[in-house]
């Protein structure tokens, strides 16, 4: 039989490289939209007729109910939620609401319709926060430092609890930062690359960013969907760390970004408090042993590519916008 996926979140980055991992695999693939005023198909268009995309929120219960029943599928990927962390400090309950909240009417919703459906859920290394190990694995302990961080701790423990009270087949990937092309304009990679783009060409000279101090373990985010769906795979749900092993500064991102399109980021970069947080994650690196071991996961773009290509599509899309 034809195994059949539901990802909330299908708009977003990563449910579209998920869904063209998925549809690769020989999946229908399923695709959870909530209603918006236009449409937002940016990271799917290209393979929209290939998709059911059907109408939910995950602040909705009725609506989740209601998509399993009809649709039955086999595995769901829970990747929706509020992802921006600067966001969550200004919409707490927002956040909340959907990122911490809406694990719990997903899951509910699966264990009343169909407890044999198996569930993957979009953890964070930000639920490390202020680190209490270098580097971060399965059993570290962990500190938010955002609602956001917060939400996501939630979201991994009612997982986590579903998992040992229902015996739901519930995995949670504690992934770290990963980017791509498709990345959001407002998160650091891509505001980087985007920026890069607009100073080659002339269009730009300044870009103001916060704290150039932060260190992340940034990869690329279609490695990252192949460990989703492995997790899935396995006989029994676990917890896993997804991450590159290395890291590095917002400072060595600019470098790299700017370096790549040979200008130097001393001269363009300048540091506004604006974009400096209440509360700062300022280390994240992580130990992928688990996930390379028994998921048999490798990731296969260093920094430096993801970089160089999240610089070069940056660059390719403004010169086709100025055609
Ligand atoms: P993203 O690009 O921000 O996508 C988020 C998705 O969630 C969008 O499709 C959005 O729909 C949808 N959404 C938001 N609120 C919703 C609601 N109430 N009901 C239904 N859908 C809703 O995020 P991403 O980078 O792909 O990340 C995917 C997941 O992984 C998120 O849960 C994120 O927190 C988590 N995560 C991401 C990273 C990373 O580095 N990317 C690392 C660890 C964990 P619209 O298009 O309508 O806004
Ligand atoms: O790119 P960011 O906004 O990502 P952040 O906060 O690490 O969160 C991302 O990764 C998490 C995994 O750890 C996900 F769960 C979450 O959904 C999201 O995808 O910021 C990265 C770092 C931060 O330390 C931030 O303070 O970059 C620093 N930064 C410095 N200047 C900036 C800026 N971040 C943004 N967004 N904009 C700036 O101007």
């Amino acid at each position: 039989m034809r195994k059949r996926a539901l990802i909330t979140g299908i708009t977003g980055q990563d449910g579209s490289y998920l869904a063209e991992h998925l549809l690769d695999q020989g999946y229908e693939v399923v695709g959870m939209l909530r209603r918006s005023s236009t449409l937002n198909f940016e990271r799917i268009d290209h393979i929209q007729d290939r998709l059911t995309l059907v109408s939910g929120d995950l602040l909705d219960e009725v609506s989740l109910i209601g998509l399993l029943k009809e649709h039955r599928p086999t595995e769901v990927y829970n990747l929706a939620a509020q992802s921006f962390v600067q966001t969550s400090w200004g919409q707490p309950v927002l956040t909340g609401e959907t990122t911490a909240l809406g694990v719990t009417r997903l899951l509910d919703a699966i264990r009343m319709v169909d407890p044999e459906i198996r569930f993957y859920q979009a953890s964070s290394s930000e639920m490390f926060g202020k680190v209490h190990e270098v580097p971060q694995r399965e059993t570290t302990p962990f500190y938010p430092r955002s609602p956001y961080g917060v939400a996501k701790v939630y979201g991994h423990w009612i997982t986590v609890n579903y998992r040992e009270s229902y015996g739901l087949h519930a995995s949670s990937g504690m992934l770290f930062n990963h980017e791509s092309p498709r990345r959001g304009l407002e998160f650091v990679t891509r505001k980087v690359t985007h920026a890069v783009a607009r100073i080659a060409s002339g269009i730009d000279d300044k870009l103001a960013l916060g704290n150039l101090d932060a260190q992340r373990d940034w990869g690329y985010a279609a490695d990252y969907v192949r460990a989703m769906w492995l997790m899935l795979q396995q006989d029994n749900a676990d917890d896993y760390v997804v991450a590159t092993g290395e890291t590095h500064s917002v400072r060595e991102l600019c470098e790299a970004a700017f370096g790549h399109a040979g200008l130097d980021w001393q001269e363009h970069v300048v540091v506004d408090e604006r974009f400096l947080r209440p509360a700062e994650v300022d280390l994240l690196v992580g130990d992928p042993t688990k996930a390379r071991e028994v998921l048999g996961w490798e990731r296969e773009v260093d920094f430096a590519g993801l970089v160089a290509m999240m610089v070069d599509a940056d660059r390719a899309l403004l010169r086709e916008r100025l055609r």
